[in-house]
């Protein structure tokens, strides 16, 4: 298949181009922002990377087929057109998005950048796919933050509603905590409609948290490693507590830890993604995914992260702290998912496991994580006027 990685330079995206290389004809597009923003941010990938052109020229060398690289904005109507028209894919993956909710809720600034990073960029993507390659699968990271925590199950996208004797399939409703995530609903519902009346084809996925280092059969090769972040803004829970475990800081578990979401390692996302665009949606369909392996709370997270540091030597706490998020500390959330395990997907269920291989992946780099400490501690309050 020719399939365009949109964010092919990301944690997510890098660790999909080198699973696809082999066996599918790869372009990629990025505007190096992340790497941008993390170092505007004051911090690094605890992992060094290699930069873009030398990774797409180590992975091109062992897989020995070429990746076409397009540099630039993807919420640049003119340059998303000509990649597109260009390269012609059938699927797009698109994860070219600022992907980080504390970011989004520092200022007004950096809200509406999100905002318009995220949606004009998938809105422009639409546009061109309709123009350009209206048989093209859009498959499309969103998350499962989208949902926020209600009381009742969370289904896979759509729910039969009755009002006064009638019934219809509706969306489920959003209920997004923060300005990030509240541009995934608004990106859903722009795809939700490109494909009802354009007849556009998408797999929007309502992604868990992700954590890990590596692939599996991960070559051992340093310029195919992925980024690894740990800062506030762009790590994710479980890859800050072992970045925290590896220095002997306190894990920090926000408010009560009760809070839960679903979660999925590094692997296990690679290989859904590429189970959702090995069986495509129909012409005109559009369909969700809810995309995670097993549902955590945060202090269970915690305690597993302390068990598996304690395990291999070193000295790990738990210390709560403030919540500097509003969100609901203690609460139901039972999320279905059983579309990827229809198509084949087998959880890993391995979280002690997975919490091994970061923490010795990283136990090399504990200098870089150490440089950077001041970086663990939120400072971003949900309840920002700056
Ligand atoms: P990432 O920031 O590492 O990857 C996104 C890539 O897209 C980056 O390399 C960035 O430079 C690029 N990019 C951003 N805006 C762009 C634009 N306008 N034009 C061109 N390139 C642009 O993020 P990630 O963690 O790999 O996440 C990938 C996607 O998955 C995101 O959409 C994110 O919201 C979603 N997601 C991530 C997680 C997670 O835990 N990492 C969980 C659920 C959903
Ligand atoms: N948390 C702590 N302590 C920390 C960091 C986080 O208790 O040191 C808590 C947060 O309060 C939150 C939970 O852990 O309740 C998850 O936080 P996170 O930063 O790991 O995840 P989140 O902000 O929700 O965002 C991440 C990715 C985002 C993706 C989302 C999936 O950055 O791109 O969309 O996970 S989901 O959470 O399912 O919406």
């Amino acid at each position: 298949m020719r399939i365009l990685i949109a964010g092919i330079d990301g944690y997510l995206g890098w660790p999909l181009a080198m699973s696809l290389a082999n066996e599918h004809v790869l372009a990629g597009v990025d505007n190096l922002s992340r790497r941008r923003l993390v170092h505007e941010g004051g911090s690094q990938s605890a992992i060094p990377i290699a930069d873009l052109p030398q990774r797409l020229q180590v992975l091109e060398t062992i897989t020995n087929r070429p990746i076409q690289l397009y540099q630039g904005d993807l919420t640049e109507h003119e340059f998303t057109k000509q990649v597109i028209g260009e390269f012609r894919p059938e699927v797009i993956v698109y994860l070219a998005e600022i992907p980080s909710a504390p970011f989004s809720m520092k200022n007004a600034k950096q809200a509406m950048f999100t905002q318009s990073n995220n949606v004009l960029g998938t809105l422009a993507t639409l546009f061109a796919m309709n123009e350009l390659c209206p048989d093209c699968h859009l498959l499309k990271l969103g998350t499962m933050g989208e949902y926020g925590t209600p009381k009742v199950d969370i289904p896979e996208g759509f729910f039969e509603l009755s009002f006064r004797g009638k019934s219809d399939w509706m969306m489920f409703p959003r209920k997004a905590g923060s300005w990030y995530h509240q541009s995934k609903v608004h990106d859903t519902h722009n795809i939700e409609m490109a494909c009802r009346i354009w007849g556009l084809k998408s797999t929007d996925i309502m992604q868990g948290v992700v954590y890990g280092t590596r692939i599996a059969n991960q070559l051992s090769i340093d310029e195919l490693n992925t980024r690894f972040d740990f800062d506030e803004c762009f790590g994710t829970v479980i890859n800050r507590f072992c970045a925290q475990a590896v220095i002997g800081m306190p894990l920090t578990p926000f408010g009560k830890g009760e809070q839960k979401r679903g979660f999925l390692p590094l692997k296990d996302s690679i290989r859904c993604l590429t189970l959702a665009l090995e069986n495509p949606p129909d012409r005109g369909e559009y369909r969700t995914f809810n995309q995670f392996d097993q549902v955590y709370s945060i202090n269970e997270i915690a305690a597993s992260v302390e068990r598996v540091g304690n395990s291999l030597g070193l000295s790990v706490c738990i210390q709560p702290i403030d919540n500097p998020r509003i969100e609901e500390e203690v609460h139901e959330y039972r999320p279905d998912n059983t579309a990827l395990r229809e198509l084949g997907y087998c959880p890993s269920d391995n979280l002690e496991g997975e919490i091994k291989t970061i923490i010795e992946d990283l136990i090399p780099h504990a200098a870089r994580i150490e440089e950077y400490r001041h970086n663990l501690m939120p400072k971003i309050r949900w309840q920002s006027i700056d």
